[in-house]
């Protein structure tokens, strides 16, 4: 099945609103107006709260038919039966995910160069994510913004689907896609009023 382009990535920031919503809040909320792929990303909670989070998604995503990917965590991953995982350059590699966790899972890996991307793919990666595009607050990263142009060059090169990542807007989404991305991952373009902002997005994105 493709994975679908409005991929949510869950943050703190998703819940920072005055009426103190809950995660689970804000991606049922999201999962209502039809996005239907969810990354768990979590850098600041002990493990076994975030075995607790995950297994919460898990029920939540999995009531909504939508795909749930765990960031980093292969362990989490698997004991949760999440769809997959999403890796860094510096996290285990590709084909140890995919013997710990099977043929059928789902395995993203970060990019920031062409280069990278190329690897993935030759390393049996599912899908890549590419960035950070723009300047972002949400991560912290020691690469440059890398511009919609990189999406073009790793288009030309690489036939695995391409998520563009780091400070993507909702104004972006038309150039990132017309640049040949077949998603964005996105945190802040969603915070906030998260149903219209899904709503917005997944229109420019059909439009795309
Ligand atoms: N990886 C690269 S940038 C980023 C991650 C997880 C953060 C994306 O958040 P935002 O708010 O959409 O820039
Ligand atoms: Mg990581």
């Amino acid at each position: 099945m493709p994975l679908s382009p409005l991929y949510l990535i869950t943050d703190p920031l998703l819940s920072d609103c005055p009426d103190k919503r809950s995660l689970f809040d804000v991606i049922e909320a999201t999962l209502d107006e039809g996005v239907r792929l969810i990354q768990y990303r979590e850098k600041n909670e002990v493990r076994r709260q975030m075995y607790e989070t995950a297994k919460r998604l898990r029920e939540i995503t999995a009531r909504h038919g939508a795909t749930l990917i765990i960031n980093d965590e292969i362990d989490l991953a698997l004991a949760v039966k999440a769809d997959g995982v999403h890796l860094g350059q510096d996290d285990f590699p590709v084909w140890l995910a995919r013997k710990i966790l099977g043929k059928e899972a789902i395995i993203g890996i970060s990019t920031h160069h062409w280069t990278e991307a190329i690897q993935a793919e030759s390393d049996g990666a599912d899908y890549i994510g590419i960035g950070p595009i723009f300047e972002t607050q949400t991560k912290r990263s020691s690469t440059s913004p890398l511009g919609i142009t990189m999406i073009a060059e790793v288009r030309k090169k690489v036939h695995l689907p391409i998520f563009a990542i780091g400070g993507v807007c909702l104004s972006h989404i038309s150039n990132i896609m017309a640049a040949g991305a077949d998603g964005v991952a996105v945190v802040s373009a969603i915070s906030g009023d998260v149903r219209s902002n899904v709503n917005q997005a997944m229109t420019l994105l059909k439009k795309s």
